[in-house]
C-alpha cells in the first residue's frame, strides 16, 4: 500500500512539473488572433495529457526498477503472472473514454474557430508561383465626398485589429497554402477556379508584423513565397484603404477589366455579344459604329476614350443618351481610363 502512495505522489509531482514546464516553455510562437487562443488551449490540453501519461509510465517503471530490484542474497525469480483482466479492461476503457471526450472538445474547438462573424471583412487571395496577392473590394470616400466601391490590389496583407477577416483564396496554378504561424491556422489554397475556392476566417487581436508563408511544397522558389502581414487599428486600416485605392498593379488589360467590374460597367455592357442596357464590347475595338446621328465613326482609340468621359458627344444608334453615367471623367483617374481601354480592345 505504501508503494501505492509514493508511487502516486511521485506521478502527481512528476505530471505538475512536466505540465507546468510544457504549457510555459516558449515553443510557440506569438499568439496574434483570436483562433490562436482557442487552438493554443486545445493545445495545452494535450500536453497536460501527455506530461499526465509520460508520468505514469515512466515512475512506474523507474519506481520498479530501484524499489523492486534483485538485492544481494535474494534469489532470481518472482511470482508468475500471466494476465490481469481486470487491469485489461480498466486499461482499455479509460483511454476510450478519454478519445471520446477528446473527440468532443476538438469537435467543438473547431466550430469555434470556423465561427463566423457576418461583419466580415472580404479580402480575396490569389496564390501563383511564387507570389500571394491580396484584392479588397471596399467602400471609401471620395474627396468629394461622396462614397464609391473600389478596388484594392496589394502584395502586403493589411488587416484590421479585432475584426474577422473572410479570406477568399484561390491559386492560379499548383496547390500552395496559407500559413500565418503567429494566427494557427492554415489552409491549403487549390487551382481549378470558383469551385475550388476555399475560405479561412481569422481575427487579429495582436497589432504588429507577421509573414504568410506557403506551407505546401510548390516548386522551385517554394521557400520565397511569403507575404507580409500587417496587423493595425480599424483607423488605421481605413485610411490605408483609402490611400490605396485605385491602385492596381497587374498590368492594364487585366487593372480594366477590374475597373469595368468595380465601377459598374459591365452592369451595362457585355463582353460576350449581346446588347444589353448598353452595346457590347466584344469586338468593338477598330470596327465601325453607327451613330445615332446618321453618321459612322470608326471605333479607335480616341473614338473609347471620348465615349468613357463624354459618353453624349456620340451616341450608339439604337440607344438612348444620358443612360450611361455621364460623371466617368472625374470618377475615373486618366490611367484607369486608359486600362479600361486596354482591356476593350483586347476583346476581340
Ligand atoms: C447604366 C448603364 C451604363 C453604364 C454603367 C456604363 N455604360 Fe457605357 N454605354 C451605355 C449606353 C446606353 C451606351 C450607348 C449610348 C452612348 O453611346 O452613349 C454606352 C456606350 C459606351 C461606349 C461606346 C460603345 C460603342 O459601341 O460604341 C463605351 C466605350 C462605353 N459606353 C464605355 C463605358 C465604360 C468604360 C463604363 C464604365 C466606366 C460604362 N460605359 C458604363 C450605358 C452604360
Ligand atoms: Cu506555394
Amino acid at each position: 500500500m505504501v508503494h501505492f502512495v509514493i508511487v502516486g505522489l511521485l506521478v502527481v509531482a512528476s505530471t505538475l512539473g512536466l505540465g507546468l514546464f510544457l504549457t510555459n516553455a516558449p515553443i510557440l510562437p506569438l499568439q496574434a488572433s483570436e483562433q490562436a487562443i482557442t487552438v493554443d488551449w486545445l493545445f495545452n490540453i494535450h500536453w497536460w495529457l501527455i506530461a499526465f501519461f509520460f508520468s505514469l509510465i515512466t515512475v512506474f517503471i523507474l519506481y520498479s526498477v530501484f524499489v523492486f530490484r534483485r538485492k544481494r542474497g535474494e534469489r532470481g525469480d518472482g511470482k508468475y503472472v500471466s494476465h490481469n483482466d481486470r487491469l485489461e479492461i480498466i486499461w482499455t476503457a479509460i483511454p476510450i473514454g478519454i478519445v471520446l471526450i477528446l473527440a468532443v472538445i476538438g469537435a467543438s474547438t473547431l466550430a469555434d474557430v470556423e465561427r463566423r462573424d457576418a461583419n466580415a471583412l472580404t479580402v480575396d487571395v490569389y496564390a501563383s508561383q511564387w507570389v500571394w496577392r491580396f484584392e479588397y473590394t471596399a467602400e471609401v470616400q471620395t474627396e468629394a465626398g461622396e462614397t464609391i466601391l473600389t478596388a484594392v490590389s496589394t502584395d502586403t496583407l493589411v488587416l484590421p485589429k479585432d475584426r474577422q477577416v473572410l479570406l477568399r483564396m484561390r491559386s492560379a496554378d499548383v496547390i500552395h497554402s496559407f500559413w500565418v504561424p503567429e494566427f494557427r491556422i492554415k489552409q491549403d489554397v487549390l487551382p481549378g477556379g470558383d469551385e475550388f475556392v476555399r475560405e479561412l476566417r481569422i481575427t487579429p487581436n495582436l497589432e504588429g508584423l507577421y509573414k504568410v508563408r506557403c506551407a505546401e511544397l510548390c516548386g522551385q522558389l517554394h521557400y520565397a513565397m511569403l507575404a507580409d502581414v500587417q496587423v493595425v487599428t480599424p483607423a488605421e486600416f481605413d485610411a490605408w484603404l483609402a490611400e490605396n485605392a485605385g491602385d492596381c498593379n497587374l498590368g492594364d488589360e487585366q487593372c480594366g477589366q477590374r475597373w469595368a467590374t468595380t465601377y459598374g460597367c459591365t452592369a451595362c455592357h457585355s463582353l460576350t455579344g449581346e446588347s444589353g442596357v448598353g452595346p457590347t464590347w466584344l469586338g468593338l475595338f477598330g470596327h465601325e459604329v453607327s451613330l445615332s446621328d446618321g453618321s459612322v465613326v470608326t471605333a479607335d482609340l480616341e473614338y473609347l476614350h471620348t465615349s468613357i468621359v463624354d459618353p453624349n458627344a456620340q451616341v450608339v444608334q439604337g440607344f438612348q443618351p444620358g443612360i450611361m453615367p455621364q460623371d466617368f471623367a472625374v470618377r475615373l483617374t486618366e490611367e484607369q481610363i486608359q486600362q479600361i481601354i486596354a482591356f476593350i480592345v483586347s476583346l476581340q
